[in-house]
């Protein structure tokens, strides 16, 4: 099937300017395969996109039961009819001739072709096995954030109430964990407080550790279309590379990796000394404000220069770009939430805000940014370990109410201490006391830090290991089952994006062979394992997505995900709908926090709070000493150095992140030829003084080498500040020659054979962003151009 490709060299297509306050235009991308005309399509099946926590809404085209295109839709408040590059192309690999199409065992160390009955049969005797000889604690779950909302559900009670394991935990933990606990330590509970209109409206708007023109592609398009209408924004970017964000940039500061604390103590610290503060509002909804002023006044921008390594005097310029807008939306992502001093950090964010009064105003918000196209499900079903409705689990009146919802004892559900996270449970599988795994839309083969120790877990003997994908991937070699899953397109469901606005995602197509709907699965295991309500009722008493979404709609409501005014019908209207939705906010609500942090008293909270050092539970007293009335809280923090910092050996900073044209570990986007083409293989970037004062040249290849492991790849020269290197992690073993990881000892292809295992102690996400690095030339380039498609350098 061949499909256009213009997209590709100009992936934020052409402006539409709007200007501040106005609404933003329509403008409806599509994309169908070449000799489909758009009479020729059978059916246009409503769906949104699964390749990034935006939410853009669209339509596959479906002709003689194939997908064949697809088209944004117009009417959706999230992308009026815009789509980005992976979207517009990468439907192609749900036809993928390498589809797992059967159940697969492991029989004599081989992975055989199966039948359902056999592998979920073999799946069940083992869980019995282990529960009955070691009890609930023996079994794990390794979830994601790219299922359906009524996946996460069901897996949350069977893993909770029908096992009881507390060891559950999506891949979110790599990706939204510092989100969730930033909202968790300022507002009480998790739930982003700003909406993407917030855009339409911000006279300022900084983004920070945030690529957005190349992750959140759409919502860049809306902010180009404000920067060429009247009275656009000022833009502030944070990040140490020139992205196509900081070439816009009305300030640019490129810090060195894992200083993020330090910088954000400096700009709070100018923006307290010049008045900038909004008294009333910190007075009305904050507590905790002077401890913060304490804290930063010795935090002068010089003080930060030194530690940052940017001029003080563009500290002072940034500060004046966040001190003085009168509509301020800061968005935050990976380049603070897998950095240094993660938490300590996206709160000091918070704190910008709290102490302005910028929140729950049109243009005056925050965005703690998801990344995963249905993270907020994972986290607010409770399939990140938490309590499903951002339930706390020191609170014993809600895990009560929980257990009222589930209709069993509270003693039932594991609540006498913190969520296992994910890292935890890989380190209870290497200790032998986790003894199945079962690992569901997640490649951690290739995503988790320190991957020689990852293979070498998972290929344990006495680990049984269950593997839910579309595909073999380097994660699925080492499964002793691999159940074939449908993914978007093939099932449906329903998700919600990183400004709380829910989708309805319908089936368009039969799945390949015998893959079944995750849903399918683990109501299949449900029934067969028998679990039982406390009064020998079905636990999970579902058995199609609507009625796993109504039974969700009863344990969201009144709690702060509240989805009791929604359905399967109302999300068949115009546009997607943001929660929380009830019979008296029917249309949904666009921004939370206006009147306060509501969420935030004691006996409600989600959390009683950590300490943003060390991570250690702050306690009941302490909540409810500092925080009677549940206001927001101002929580301050010491900048501290990271953990490995470079020297003599190891004199760069390494970090990892993404390119526009390819999702995470390249399931689909390397299975379409558009997107493989325009990034086909992993590169190295350095500063051109560097690779200068080195005599590298572009295209050159080398090894990364960090006191963890090694990986080799072809250098681009330029756009990122001295002194780092930066990997794009997307590239694991799946379509190399030899189709897995390379002997040990040898430099890989994946970042994370680099990145050592490091994790902030409050959120517990792993630090992919601060690792100290030697490089070294292996093969000089000969007559090569740069590897690959820089995204936008054509046109900006
Ligand atoms: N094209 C594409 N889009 C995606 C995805 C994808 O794989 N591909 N994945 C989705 C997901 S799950 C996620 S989580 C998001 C991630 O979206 P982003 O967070 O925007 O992406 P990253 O490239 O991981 O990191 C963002 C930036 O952090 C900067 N950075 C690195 N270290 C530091 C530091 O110490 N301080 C500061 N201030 N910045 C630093 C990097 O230079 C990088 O430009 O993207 C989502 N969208
Ligand atoms: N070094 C480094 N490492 C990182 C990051 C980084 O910036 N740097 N970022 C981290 C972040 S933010 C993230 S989100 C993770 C992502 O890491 P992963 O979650 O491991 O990456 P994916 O490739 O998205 O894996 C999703 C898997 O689910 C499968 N899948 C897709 N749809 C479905 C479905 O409907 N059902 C089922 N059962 N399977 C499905 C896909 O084929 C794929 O194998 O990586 C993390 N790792
Ligand atoms: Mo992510």
């Amino acid at each position: 099937m061949k499909v256009p490709v213009e997209r590709i060299a100009d992936p934020w297509g052409h402006r539409t300017p709007y200007g501040q306050g106005g609404q933003w235009p329509v403008r409806t991308d599509s994309c169908l395969a070449e000799g489909v005309s758009k009479e020729e399509v059978d059916a246009w099946v409503r769906t949104a996109s699964l390749l990034h926590s935006d939410g853009d809404a669209m339509d596959i085209a479906v002709r003689e039961g194939r997908i064949v295109g697809v088209r944004g839709r117009a009417g959706d408040r999230v992308n009026r009819g815009r789509l980005e590059p992976k979207d517009l192309y990468a439907w192609q690999a749900n036809g993928s001739a390498d589809r797992l199409t059967r159940p697969l065992v492991r029989e004599g160390g081989r992975l055989v072709e199966s039948d359902w009955p056999t592998a979920m049969g073999r799946i069940v005797a083992r869980s019995r096995e282990f529960i009955g000889s070691r009890g609930p604690d023996a079994v794990a779950f390794y979830t994601s954030g790219q299922l359906f909302l009524e996946e996460y559900y069901t897996l949350a009670v069977l893993a909770r109430a029908g096992i009881g394991t507390p060891h559950l935990d999506g891949n979110t933990r790599l990706c939204t964990a510092t989100a969730a606990e930033a909202l968790k330590e300022s507002f009480g509970s998790d739930g982003q407080p700003g909406s993407y209109e917030d855009i339409d409206h911000a006279d300022a708007i900084a983004l920070f550790g945030h690529n957005i023109a190349e992750t959140q592609v759409v919502q860049w398009m809306r902010i180009l279309d404000r920067l060429e209408g009247d009275e656009p924004p000022r833009l502030l970017c944070v990040d140490p590379r020139l992205t196509p964000v900081a070439r816009r940039a009305t300030v640019h500061l490129a810090p060195r990796l894992g200083t993020n604390v330090a910088l954000l103590n400096a700009l709070l610290h100018e923006v307290v000394r010049h008045d900038w503060t909004d008294p009333a509002f910190i007075a009305r909804y904050t507590v905790g404000f002077d401890a913060l002023r304490e804290q930063i006044e010795p935090c002068t921008p010089r003080w930060a220069a030194g530690i940052c390594d940017v001029p003080a005097a563009t500290i002072e310029e940034a500060a004046e770009l966040l001190g003085t807008a009168e509509r301020l939306l800061s968005t935050v992502l990976q380049g603070f939430y897998q950095a240094n001093q993660a938490t300590a950090a996206a709160v000091q964010v918070n704190n910008m805000h709290l102490i302005r009064g910028m929140l729950g105003r049109p243009g005056a918000g925050v965005l703690q940014m998801n990344g995963q196209p249905t993270a907020e499900n994972t986290r607010e079903c409770g399939a990140d370990g938490d309590l499903p409705g951002f339930r706390n689990w020191q609170n014993e009146d809600h895990v009560a109410d929980l257990a009222r919802v589930w209709n069993v004892e509270p003693s039932a559900i594991p609540h006498d201490g913190p969520p296992t996270h994910a890292m935890e449970i890989f380190r209870l599988a290497e200790q032998g006391t986790v003894r199945m795994l079962w690992i569901s839309a997640t490649n951690p083969a290739v995503s988790l830090p320190d991957l020689a120790r990852i293979r070498s877990i998972l290929s344990q003997e006495g680990l049984f290991t269950v593997v839910q994908d579309l595909f073999l991937t380097e994660t699925a070699q080492f499964a002793d089952v691999v159940l074939p899953a449908a993914t978007w397109g093939e099932k449906t469901g329903t998700f919600t994006n990183a400004d709380r606005t829910v989708h309805l995602s319908e089936k368009a197509v039969d799945p390949p062979g015998e893959a079944r709907p995750d849903l399918d699965i683990f109501l299949d295991y449900a029934s067969r394992m028998g679990f039982e309500d406390k009064d020998g009722g079905l636990l999970v008493h579902w058995s199609a997505p609507e009625e796993a979404f109504e039974a969700w709609k009863r344990c969201s409501a009144g709690r702060p995900c509240d989805y009791s005014g929604l359905t399967y019908e109302k999300l068949r209207g115009p546009s997607g709908i943001q929660w929380p939705c009830t019979e008296d906010a029917p249309d949904g609500t666009d921004r939370l926090y206006g009147d306060g942090a509501a969420w935030a008293h004691p006996d409600l909270c989600e959390t009683y709070g950590k300490d943003l050092l060390t991570g250690k539970p702050l306690g009941e007293r302490w909540y409810r000493s500092t925080n009677p009335d549940g206001k927001a809280l101002i929580r301050p923090a010491p900048y501290v150095p990271p953990q490995d910092w470079p020297d003599e050996d190891h004199p760069f900073q390494l970090t990892t992140g993404r390119t526009l044209y390819h999702f995470h570990t390249r399931t689909k986007t390397g299975r379409t030829p558009q997107l493989a083409d325009a990034a086909p293989d992993v590169w190295v970037q350095i500063a051109t003084a560097d690779a200068t004062r080195l005599g590298l040249a572009e295209g050159d290849l080398v090894d990364v080498t960090t006191r963890c492991g090694a990986l080799r790849g072809r250098l681009r020269i330029g756009s990122v500040r001295p002194g780092v290197l930066f990997v794009p992690f997307h590239y694991g073993y799946w379509d190399t020659p030899a189709g897995s990881a390379p002997a040990p000892g040898t430099p890989g292809r994946a970042a994370n054979e680099a990145i050592a295992t490091v994790w902030d102690p409050v959120s517990k996400q792993p630090q992919f962003k601060t690792a100290a690095a030697a490089l070294t030339l292996i093969e000089r380039a000969e007559g090569r151009t740069r590897p690959g498609t820089e995204p936008g350098t054509a046109d900006q």
